[in-house]
């Protein structure tokens, strides 16, 4: 099974994010796709609302069996072995979907201005699956290369769009940041500590992305009932 090759690693860990392509078959996308819209339909997924979390499911990987199975898929455990140690666990996992036509913004900031809280880590990342391609034009993600290398920055609570744990914006250089359009089936792992975010949606479309949150085995706690161990330290 793929593991993550030198370069990839390489670039992870200086650059705070390497995306590898064509990771999933596409068809694979649209089961996941089509999982999420039964569980639209059945009520399971609270309907998508304007609120601080706008188009954000939480707990995506307990939603379903489907989902479950892709957070802890040994596809993905395999290329974050060299990354995440000592063993796996699962933090957090959400969808996060920009509605047709969204404004909403997602702003600058560190997962780990969330994350910290249950403990430090140095490892501390997640995977971005787009689900849907995503595009400059439907809000696909921004990060700032390298800047997970300068930790944990000061950061200040926003009144509106998703993501509010903010960068203080003028205390930080955000002028080398890039969009990463992707398509469908692409894979993003990148540091709790890289500085991301996305912007609104223009097309007509809504745009998914899966994301799981991981960290080390020994952190015995995450967002709360998500928290589960997938590969244990070894002893
Ligand atoms: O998918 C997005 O638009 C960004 C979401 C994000 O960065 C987050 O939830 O931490």
């Amino acid at each position: 099974m793929r593991k993550l090759t030198q370069n990839e690693l390489h670039l992870y860990e200086e650059q705070g994010y390497v995306v590898l392509k064509d990771f999933f078959p596409k068809s694979e996308m649209n089961v996941m796709n089509e999982e999420i819209n039964l569980l639209e339909q059945s009520g399971t997924l609270p309907p998508p609302k304007v609120s601080d979390h706008e188009g954000f499911i939480f707990e995506l990987a307990m939603l379903s069996d489907k989902t479950r199975m892709f957070a802890s898929d040994d596809r993905i455990l395999n290329v974050l072995e060299d990354i995440v140690y000592p063993g796996i666990s699962i933090y957090s996992s959400k969808l996060v979907s920009k509605l047709p036509y969204s404004e909403t913004v997602c702003h600058w900031h560190q997962d780990d201005a969330y994350y910290h809280k249950v403990g430090e880590s140095k490892v501390r990342m997640s995977i971005w699956v787009p689900l849907t391609d995503a595009t400059l034009e439907n809000g696909c993600i921004w990060v700032v290369p390298q800047s997970h290398k300068l930790g944990l920055q000061s950061f200040q609570a926003k009144d509106y769009g998703t993501c509010r744990l903010a960068l203080v914006e003028d205390q930080v250089d955000l002028s080398p940041a890039i969009p990463l359009e992707l398509e469908a089936g692409n894979l993003v792992l990148f540091s709790a500590m890289l500085w991301h975010s996305s912007k609104g949606n223009q097309t007509d479309q809504t745009r998914r992305a899966f994301i799981v949150s991981y960290q080390e085995a020994t952190i015995l706690k995450g967002n709360g009932r998500q928290w589960t161990i997938l590969r244990p330290a070894e002893q």
